[in-house]
């Protein structure tokens, strides 16, 4: 029997409901399955803990969050708390101090779901996006507070180390993808020191890698690429700041930011990675049962792959593109059903194949 130990940290607003149904569809993916088993830990470090006690991490939380073997995460922010603190009291917190520096983001069109793009079918794309440094180093300052000559730095970095480690991450992708094509994301016209580095270690890493095709697009002109010519992608790579912002665009255009799911990857091991989907509290539909599950069903796949379920992954990543394609979607799909419909219907749909599979066997 492999025990799986996967600590549960839900957040705030939407990442409470979507994380509880993630939860629900893995633990109906191990139902009567003898050989794999969850133990889930759920942490309540949130932004209603930091009101209440000033801190969402308590002392000692990270030593103990080492000891899982993955992290399943919701989504941080709240309007009680400057979004700066939220974001770095926790999501970074966790990120940073657990160097999870390569943050991986697909995107490709599921069944039954309907995109404002045209050609949007021809979307299948990973985004990698580097989680450690760049311009989310935290290197900068504010002096002279509040008065005219207030001044506030935001001073990216770019480590020969950091640059080179999530190359080759991205390289190693395109790898294992069947187009094997890269394309690097930069802006080094106009940020002539940092971002020159960033280009030069890319085709550095390239010269290891014959067999991937690779190309250089600036961040502004990859978003007009993205809407006119998807076919032309594979694996992007790019800083933390362009891909976060590519990333949404990305989710966008295969339906929804609800659908969209990443891994924030230790690829060494030496610490725990952590899963989310990539949408975050929104208050606006916080507690009315409607939130998109499914970002946190396709996390949770990422999840199982990371830790060597490919069956159970497949599985579950068949009964979410079963139930999607169906029609039964949410309302930021243009649907109407609520969180906990979608959820018993894969729930259902995972059964289903479970039994199929028995029967064979
Ligand atoms: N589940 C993702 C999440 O909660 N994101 C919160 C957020 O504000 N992220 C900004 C960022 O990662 O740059």
């Amino acid at each position: 029997m492999k025990k799986h130990r996967i600590a549960v940290i839900p957040g705030d607003g939407i990442g409470l409901e979507v994380i509880e149904a993630g939860k629900r569809v893995l633990e109906t993916l191990v139902e009567n399955h003898p050989d794999v088993n969850f133990e889930f830990k759920t942490f309540d470090w949130s932004s209603r803990r930091y009101l209440e006690q000033g801190e969402y991490i308590p002392e000692g939380g990270l030593e103990e969050l080492r000891t899982f073997d993955a992290i399943y995460f919701g989504a941080v922010g709240s309007e009680q708390v400057p979004d700066h603190v939220s974001l770095w009291d926790l999501r970074l917190k966790i990120c940073q101090g657990f160097d999870q520096y390569a943050n991986v983001r697909p995107a490709r069109l599921l069944p039954g779901v309907k995109s404002r793009l045209q050609g949007a079918e021809k979307i299948d794309w990973v985004i990698i996006r580097e989680n450690s440094e760049g311009e989310y180093s935290g290197n900068g300052g504010r002096v002279h507070q509040g008065l005219p000559e207030e001044v506030g730095t935001e001073v990216s970095l770019f480590t020969r180390k950091g640059v080179e480690r999530i190359h080759r991450f991205a390289f190693d992708m395109a790898m294992s993808r069947p187009r094997r094509k890269l394309t690097l994301v930069t802006k080094s016209n106009a940020q002539r020191h940092g971002m020159v580095l960033w280009d030069e270690i890319f085709f550095e890493v390239a010269r290891e890698y014959p067999e991937v095709e690779v190309d250089r697009e600036l961040v502004d002109a990859i978003t007009t690429r993205m809407i006119l010519k998807p076919e032309t992608l594979d694996v992007v790579v790019a800083t933390n700041l362009h891909a976060d912002i590519l990333s949404d665009l990305a989710a966008a255009l295969s339906g929804s930011l609800g659908i969209a799911p990443t891994a924030n990857l230790n690829p060494g091991g030496g610490f725990p990675s952590m899963f989310e989907p990539i949408h975050g509290s929104a208050f606006d539909i916080t507690g009315k049962g409607i939130a998109n599950p499914v970002g946190a069903f396709w996390t949770a796949v990422m999840m199982l792959e990371h830790l060597g379920e490919n069956a159970l992954a497949g599985r579950l990543m068949a009964a979410i593109e079963e139930v999607i394609g169906s029609g039964l979607q949410a309302p930021d799909l243009g649907g109407q059903a609520t969180t906990h419909e979608i959820t018993a219907a894969v729930c259902d749909a995972v059964r289903q194949k479970a039994k199929a599979v028995q029967a064979v066997g």
